[in-house]
């Protein structure tokens, strides 16, 4: 068109276990992204600088007991707070890189099994928050994760659990869903990474319209 309008910035996701490789995924397309001049930041929930964001940070630490029931709603109010500044930067064009969303929000608290914490409840929280143009879920054998290095501290760090978030990241899947082989070298799971950045972020730029989860 010719209009003057900035197009909106995409939304792009990370999601995945524990020790999947994340967060060197999403930095590395961050510096890949700024280095062709894409405006773009790196976001990662939970926001643990926030005064909800530091209530999860010392639960995630064992530092406190905090009902499960409670604690989901703390992460979904980690992202609701952060959703006027999420959709500004996208309205002004930039392109937001996510490690980390509402759907490891409602696969945690689901792998944990608790009589009605099933995932319709886990996803309720989050109805309508935006959603993302592109997840890019990056699978992994727990038994390999586990591997690399061994998994850090924090709770829900363990094999079994893993293996439960897994499933539940499976009935998560929907139409923004990428799943990339995340046993792969760095280079082999970027260029899959690129490739679906690259195209998310064309289709923004050709006015396909922001959504919002699961209503
Ligand atoms: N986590 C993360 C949840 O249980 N619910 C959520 O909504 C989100 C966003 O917190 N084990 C869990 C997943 C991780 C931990 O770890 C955050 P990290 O390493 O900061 O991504």
């Amino acid at each position: 068109s010719s209009t003057a309008h900035k197009p909106r910035g995409s939304f792009i996701l990370f999601e995945g276990g524990d020790r999947c490789g994340k967060t060197t995924q999403s930095e590395n397309l961050v510096k890949h992204l700024s280095s062709k001049g894409v405006d773009v930041a790196l976001w990662k929930f939970p926001d643990r600088q926030t005064a909800i964001g530091q209530m999860i940070n010392a639960y995630l630490q064992g530092k406190t007991e905090t009902d499960d029931a409670a604690v989901h709603l703390l992460f979904s109010a980690n992202r609701w707070e952060k959703r006027e500044s999420m959709l500004a930067a996208l309205s002004a064009g930039q392109t937001l890189v996510v490690d980390r969303y509402a759907y490891s929000g409602a696969a945690f608290t689901a792998a944990k099994g608790i009589p009605g914490l099933d995932l319709e409840w886990c996803k309720a929280p989050d109805k309508g928050l935006p959603a993302p143009d592109a997840t890019i879920y990056l699978s992994m054998m727990p038994e390999a994760a586990a591997k690399r290095g061994g998994y850090g501290s924090e709770r829900y760090e363990k094999e079994e659990m893993q293996r439960s978030v897994a499933q539940r990241f499976q009935d998560l899947r929907d139409a923004t869903w990428h799943t990339l082989d995340a046993a792969r070298s760095i280079e082999a799971v970027g260029s899959d990474v690129t490739r679906i950045a690259e195209a998310a972020i064309e289709a923004c730029q050709e006015g396909k319209p922001l959504e919002h989860l699961w209503l």
